[in-house]
């Protein structure tokens, strides 16, 4: 059986025109013109996975949590916390203005080069396709995701995990939504790592908090997908898709992090559930079918505020997305195409 890692697309181009072509190890390539890829990684349904890919994927997160952080303090001990604590510094930056598709997929390309190049993983960049559990009359807890063997471990115990007492007292934009706190992983693969930030912008160490909600349920199904692909433009396209607070009901976007609930719920600290890394998957898989849908218009569509507050111009395709100390900066020009580098990679 072949194998679905790779797909050699591209290998022919690099004959001729193209000699500086950016591989996805020169971490510090970065050039702002589109540079073309030696060859396309497929990014997988976590379910068409087999169960030696599964198992390797999970070892990698969890060797993401073990590993040094590039930039010790004394709460960011990991790589992982690494990639926690830069959501939650741009978090109030990166949502509900122009540049959140372009900056998350960015997020994950940085993300993806973590794992390959410090963790050696081999295979493919899970997503989480929700719309197949969503679409079911069955409780998505049922979701295979959830397994405690072959996914990401359930829901959160009851009565296992209480918020702290002063959670309402550290300022942030977004607040915490204390309904959202059930209880404590306690099965699969991450239920015994700690957590050290969070829920929010607070540092608590913590169990991984689930609490998850069917109420969101149809927010997450084929025809909700078939809403936000039907746009005609980009920004309709990443409203109907990014949701709450600028709708006034939940989309794909939120209504999945609140439908996990706990740490998956904060606008902050989600990263720290990794099912993040596969919801984001999702969504920007969703992006990209529909900048395949019209290709010519929409490979390099982006509009949208550059600020969540005035005064606001339109983020274009030079704007910068910033990441902080985690890696260089990228152009949103530079992440439009997925199959250009840095990105390198496509959707099965
Ligand atoms: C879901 O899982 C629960 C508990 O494991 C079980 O009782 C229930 O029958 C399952 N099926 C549906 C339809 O949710
Ligand atoms: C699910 O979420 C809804 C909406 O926030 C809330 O009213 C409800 O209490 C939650 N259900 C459970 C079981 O937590
Ligand atoms: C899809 O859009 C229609 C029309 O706006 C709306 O009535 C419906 O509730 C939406 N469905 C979902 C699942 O978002
Ligand atoms: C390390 O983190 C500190 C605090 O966030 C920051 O000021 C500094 O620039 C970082 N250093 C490097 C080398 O990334
Ligand atoms: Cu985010």
């Amino acid at each position: 059986m072949p194998s679905l890692f790779y797909l050699i697309l591209y290998c022919c181009c690099l004959v001729g025109a193209v000699t500086a072509a950016a591989t996805f190890n020169d971490a510090h390539a970065v050039t702002t013109v589109p540079q073309k890829c030696k060859s396309l990684r497929a990014r997988l349904e976590w379910r068409a996975m087999k169960p030696r890919q599964k198992k390797d994927y999970v070892d990698a997160v969890k060797c993401l949590q073990q590993i040094p952080a590039a930039n010790k303090t004394s709460v960011i001990q990991t790589r992982f916390d690494e990639l926690v604590s830069s959501h939650i510094d741009f978090a109030d930056r990166v949502h509900s203005v122009g540049q959140f598709l372009p900056w998350h997929r960015g997020l994950l390309i940085i993300y993806e080069r973590f794992i390959r190049n410090e963790c050696h993983y081999k295979g493919p960049i899970p997503y989480w396709d929700w719309s197949k559990d969503a679409d079911r009359l069955t409780h998505m807890a049922n979701s295979s995701i959830f397994d405690p063997a072959t996914g990401f471990g359930g829901d959160g115990v009851a009565g296992t995990y209480s918020l702290p007492e002063n959670y309402t007292l550290v300022p942030s934009r977004v607040p915490i939504n204390p309904y959202a706190w059930k209880g404590c992983v306690k099965d699969g693969p991450f239920a015994a790592h700690p957590i050290v930030l969070g829920p929010g912008k607070l540092v608590t160490k913590h169990c991984l908090v689930r609490d998850i909600n069917d109420t969101y349920k149809e927010y997450l199904t084929t025809n909700a997908v078939r809403n936000a692909t039907i746009q005609p433009s980009f920004e309709l396209f990443r409203i109907e898709l990014e949701g709450r607070p600028v709708t006034p009901t939940p989309k794909m976007h939120d209504a999945a992090h609140v439908l996990v609930g706990g740490d998956m719920s904060n606008f902050y600290s989600s990263v720290a559930d990794p099912l993040f890394i596969l919801h984001h998957a999702n969504l920007d898989r969703i992006w990209w079918v529909w900048q395949q849908i019209k290709p010519a218009k929409r490979l390099y569509e982006i509009t949208g505020r550059s600020t969540v507050a005035p005064p606001y111009t339109d983020v274009t395709l030079d704007f910068d997305l910033d990441f902080g100390a985690l890696a260089p900066s990228l152009k949103i020009r530079q992440v439009m195409n997925i199959h250009e580098a840095p990105a390198c990679y496509t959707y099965v």
